[in-house]
């Protein structure tokens, strides 16, 4: 009903619209300023009554005791309101041209580009309309800031908000989509991509990445700390939001349910003799990420970052500041982080739990009721591993406010607060960029990638690009099939010390009621990493299984990751191996050579019938590995180029001059994740240097005691 009336109004529009003749389908005319506007009114309304519909039904499926899982898991996807904010304004603007679209589409076959027939004014016009524009106006920097803020505003002070939560990522190569602007390859049945059929997404994991389980190789070099850390300091750089409204703007299509294809869903469709899923009409859902608010002139779909993107611990301190201040202990002033009241382990904290109104956690034990965690990241619960980092590193907050209280008893809660905020992503970094990074690249790309540190600096753009997001999901081929749980001996804790990891997505009560945090982290730190091997890539775990228990269907994780470089429009293997200065191979056998594995590059072509068209994490997970590291060339280049401006771009960066003083740098130069565990769980023999890479129990371990303590001393303020 609502499209016939669109349609009557477009053509009455249409009247208005008067075109040029021309070459050049660009130039089609000028569109009327009311015309405009009148689109954002439309927009605004669609918009608003598909995010109001969708807030009722669930409430309504609420009392009723119909909501669905995905119903709870998609009304959670934005816990935060400035995401939230940022995401309606972009929506208002994207429906707005799609109407424009239309209406000019109905008069114009050929194809065009909408934003080309608007002035810079009428541009403009929309930007403030849609609430776009106002978030860059009114940023103020103090002159003398001792901390980080919240959302990484004034990080840059010469653009302050290069790094701030709710932004839209940096590219570093120009998107690729379908039309030019706004679709995802794979979108439109038929069409090409450079002279090339899109393969889908499912069949290319089907025929790539899965392989016997029985087969998988463990890594004699890793534990599976290794991929842990990847996760918790991922949490740390990216978010990227998916509409709250899961209803299709336009039409009022529910898209949980339905396997229709109409923004902004985006289901993955299943190839003939699928493994599993035999209904080939059935799909695997998925939502595209929400539209970032376009930059001055370029209306080009980007996607927006909801985390700060400094390594700046704000997965335990969030990156709004309305979530920063819940996540403290308000009641006190000893700049404390609220923790959990309900339940401790052993003594020891927890993380508080989220208020959620119903939420995915309880699902997965339905008599055990306990909901998922709150934390400066929204996806603390998702696994039992990243709820135990999370944990750990409240738990380190608060211990540490609490020894500079004894230090300092005249430092109010606020100082206390923001000294042992200082120093926990002081130690982040330390881990990451120490520890974690030279065995993810290897000694040569380590080298190349991330040089001595010579100082900040102010031209160094800090944004995580939107090909990292996809890129580090590298992460995705180091993890094992279930979740291990050791005992104080480091022996298997019973029938719970092995459980496979489709049971513990979203399992907070197994952290709660079976046994809390230090059988875990044991558990990460003597067990190996899955090694990335060319024929087994990734589990099935999370290729056959992810989120089964709180989701209607099993989601595959790796052909989740190739769809969402399609929805974020990432150009393809090729087009980023020249981006690094890497050969670009262009047949089977050149792709052999550069896979040094010419049965994969013969799978891959029969995909992808070019290497130019490989999604980026396919390619870069194909790769052979670096010498001494985890990851291709390719995936070398993009991960260390990303950490290099992390570290270079950060005016907080722990070595940076005047963040702290030699004494605190000396004494924060000692610090480890191993210690950090001595010193917050009841765990008393841990991994010897390095914990990314010792994994025998007892070979590689040490006791707490020959760890070094991190000395305090030099946080001493003189009277
Ligand atoms: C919530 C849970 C999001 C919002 F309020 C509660 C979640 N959530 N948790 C995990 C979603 C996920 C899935 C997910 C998305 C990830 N899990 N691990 N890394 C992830 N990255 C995502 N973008
Ligand atoms: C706060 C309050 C207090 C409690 C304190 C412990 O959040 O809940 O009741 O004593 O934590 O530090």
């Amino acid at each position: 009903m609502r499209l016939l009336l669109t349609l009557a109004g477009l053509l009455a529009m249409a009247a208005m619209l008067q075109f040029c003749d021309g070459v050049t389908p660009a130039v089609l005319g000028k569109v009327e300023t009311p015309v405009v506007l009148s689109c954002m009114e439309e927009a605004k309304w669609l918009v608003d009554k598909a995010y109001k519909e969708r807030r009722e039904s669930i409430k309504q499926r609420l009392r009723s005791g119909s909501a669905s899982p995905m119903d709870l898991l998609s009304y959670f996807k934005q816990p935060v309101a400035a995401t939230r904010t940022a995401a309606r304004a972009a929506d208002y603007l994207h429906v707005a041209l799609e109407l424009l679209e239309r209406k000019l589409r109905t008069l114009q076959p050929q194809p065009f580009n909408v934003t080309d027939v608007l002035t810079p004014l009428q541009l403009r016009l929309l930007s403030m309309s849609s609430g776009c524009a106002y978030q860059d106006v009114g940023m103020m920097c103090p002159e003398n800031d001792k901390y980080r803020t919240i959302t990484g505003h004034c990080n840059n002070r010469r653009s302050p908000t290069l790094g701030a939560s709710n932004r839209a990522f940096a590219r570093w190569l120009p998107a690729e989509y379908e039309d030019g602007v706004s679709l995802p390859f794979g979108w439109t049945p038929g069409a090409k991509r450079g002279g090339f059929p899109v393969p889908l997404a499912r069949a290319v994991s089907n025929a790539i990445v899965r392989f016997p389980n029985e087969q998988l190789t463990g890594d004699r070099e890793r534990s599976l700390m290794f991929m842990q850390w990847g996760q918790f300091i991922d949490h740390d750089l990216d978010f990227t939001p998916e509409p709250a409204a899961r209803v299709s703007f336009t039409t009022g299509l529910n898209c949980e349910t339905s396997c229709l294809q109409q923004a902004p869903c985006f289901p993955l469709k299943i190839p003939p003799n699928d493994p599993r899923i035999k209904n080939q009409r059935d799909c695997i859902p998925f939502f595209r990420s929400c539209p970032a608010c376009p930059g001055n002139h370029i209306t080009i779909r980007n996607q927006l970052n909801a985390l700060t993107s400094f390594v700046d611990a704000s997965m335990v301190y969030g990156s709004e500041v309305a979530l920063a201040q819940r996540l403290r202990n308000q009641t006190n002033h000893l700049g404390l982080l609220a923790v959990n009241h309900r339940f401790s382990d052993h003594g020891r904290a927890l993380l508080p739990f989220d208020n959620l109104h119903d939420d995915p956690c309880l699902l997965t034990n339905r008599s055990a009721r306990i909901p998922c965690f709150l934390a400066g990241d929204t996806r603390s619960s998702e696994m039992p591993e990243l709820t135990a980092m999370h944990t750990l590193f409240v738990r380190e907050h608060n211990r540490l406010a609490s020894q500079l209280k004894r230090l300092n008893p005249c430092w109010d809660g606020e100082k206390l607060y923001q000294e042992a905020r200082k120093i926990v992503g002081a130690m982040v970094q330390i881990i990451t960029y120490r520890d974690y990074l030279p065995l993810v690249l290897g000694p040569g790309a380590m080298r190349k990638y991330m040089p001595r540190y010579r100082g900040y600096n102010d031209s160094v753009d800090p944004r995580i690009a939107n090909v990292f997001t996809n890129a580090f999901r590298y992460g995705h081929t180091l993890i094992q099939p279930f979740t291990f749980r050791l005992d104080h001996r480091y022996q298997p804790t019973g029938p719970s010390s092995r459980v496979p990891l489709s049971t513990v997505f979203f399992a907070t009560w197994r952290v709660v009621l079976e046994g809390g945090i230090d059988p875990i982290l044991r558990g990460l730190m003597a067990t190996p990493a899955k090694l990335n091997r060319q024929n087994q890539i990734a589990v099935d775990e999370i290729r056959e299984q992810l989120f089964k228990q709180v989701m209607r269907i099993g989601l595959d994780l790796p052909a989740l990751n190739m769809q969402r470089s399609r929805d974020h429009g990432l150009p393809g293997y090729n087009a980023w191996r020249r981006f690094c200065g890497l050969p670009q191979p262009s047949t089977v056998g050149e792709l052999g050579t550069v896979l040094k594995n010419l049965e994969l590059a013969r799978k891959l072509m029969a995909q992808y019938g070019t290497p130019n068209n490989i999604d980026i994490w396919m390619g870069g997970v194909a790769e052979p590995l670096q010498p001494g590291g985890r990851v291709g060339p390719l995936l070398a280049c993009l991960i260390g180029t990303q950490f290099r401006q992390l570290r270079d771009g950060d005016r907080f960066w722990w070595q940076n001059q005047g963040v702290f003083s030699a004494q605190q740098r000396a004494a924060l130069a000692q610090i480890s994740l191993p210690r950090i565990i001595c010193d917050n769980t009841g765990i008393t023999t841990v991994s010897g240097n390095n914990i990314f890479l010792s994994k025998i129990f007892p070979r590689d371990f040490v006791n707490c005691s020959s760890l070094p303590a991190l000395d305090l001393v030099s946080w001493r303020e003189r009277a």
